[in-house]
């Protein structure tokens, strides 16, 4: 009976701030659902399936089934997935490869491009390499990143690239032997004008590893490092991306040669590098968490230059 007295004698005033409480309470939850934030965890449980695949060197039987996964997952995310297939030439024949493309259209007709690779290095029998965190990691942060950019409000458009054929088939790193996919892509676009609208390429690779550290690579786009740097440093995670630097070749690099600010974020710094020993209990969620969240920050600072 008070409440009821109270209520009708504010009525005039309360009313109106309640309408307006209730509104941008309306907002944020209405924004609250649009962003989703990127989750470590899910990144983690895409990654194991991926792994859960086996050795996936391109052309063989669990790279195609990878291939099917990644596609039966982007078309929960409506995005407009493509496919670049092709055959590569290789020292051990033509092999036929394929990078599957996702993009979250925007408004600018500018492009803000993240990419990685699903692929593993192809070791012979008796040899059981899967890749946990090179090829793995890349592979689940990029499915988790389609998760959580979808009905995010876009201005620039975002692509997502799983590269295939980034490992050398022969067992050196040696000359064209290596970054099929993105070479063949990085190309494509150049010739269909795709290639000028990039404002900015991230490459994913091994950023799975419990202990996370990740250098600046030197020949990559010293602006696009800026930004990243910057936003794990306002996200505090100062500590896991280092004030180092390292000059490694990668996906980014095809895009490099071609004038794109392109960037390779890698945790170089791991023992089990093309070993066996490269399985999920040397990758952690907290590692895809921190890197997929930079990134996430990283594009919406990006669309906003
Ligand atoms: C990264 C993961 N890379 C291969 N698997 C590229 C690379 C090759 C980096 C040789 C350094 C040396
Ligand atoms: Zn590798």
């Amino acid at each position: 009976m008070l409440r009821k007295q109270a209520v009708f004698v504010m009525a005039p005033v309360s009313l109106t701030r309640m309408a307006w409480m209730r509104t941008i309470l309306l907002i944020l939850i209405a924004s609250a659902l649009q962003a989703a934030n990127f989750s470590g965890s899910a990144a983690l449980d895409y990654t194991r399936r991926a792994v859960g695949f086996g050795p996936r060197p391109p052309g063989s039987e669990a790279n195609r089934q990878l291939q099917a996964y990644i596609e039966g997952e982007l078309k929960q995310r409506g995005c407009q997935m493509s496919e670049d297939a092709f055959t590569a030439q290789t020292p051990k024949g033509a092999i036929p490869m394929k990078n599957i493309l996702c993009k979250f259209p925007g408004t600018t007709g500018r492009a803000i491009v993240l990419t990685g690779h699903f692929d593993t290095k192809l070791f012979p029998a008796p040899r059981k390499f899967v890749g946990a965190s090179d090829g793995g990691s890349s592979t689940g942060l990029l499915l988790e990143m389609a998760r959580a950019l979808q009905g995010e409000k876009r201005t620039d458009d975002v692509y997502l690239v799983f590269f295939d054929g980034e490992e050398a088939i022969r067992e050196q790193w040696e000359g064209e032997d290596n970054l099929y996919g993105s070479r063949h892509l990085a190309e494509k676009w150049r010739a269909d004008g795709t290639l000028r609208k990039i404002k900015a390429l991230i490459n994913v690779d091994m950023i799975g590893d419990a202990h996370l550290n990740i250098k600046k690579e030197t020949n990559g786009s010293a602006a696009i490092n800026g930004v990243v740097w910057k936003a794990a440093s306002d996200l505090g995670y100062k500590a896991y991306f280092l004030d180092q630097v390292l000059d490694t070749d990668d996906d980014h690099m095809p895009f490099v040669k071609l004038g794109v600010p392109a960037i390779d974020l890698i945790d170089f710094d791991y023992p089990p590098w093309h070993q066996d020993t490269d399985t999920m209990d040397k990758i952690s969620g907290q590692s895809l968490d921190i890197v997929g969240t930079v990134v996430q920050e990283s594009i919406h600072r990006l669309e906003r230059q």
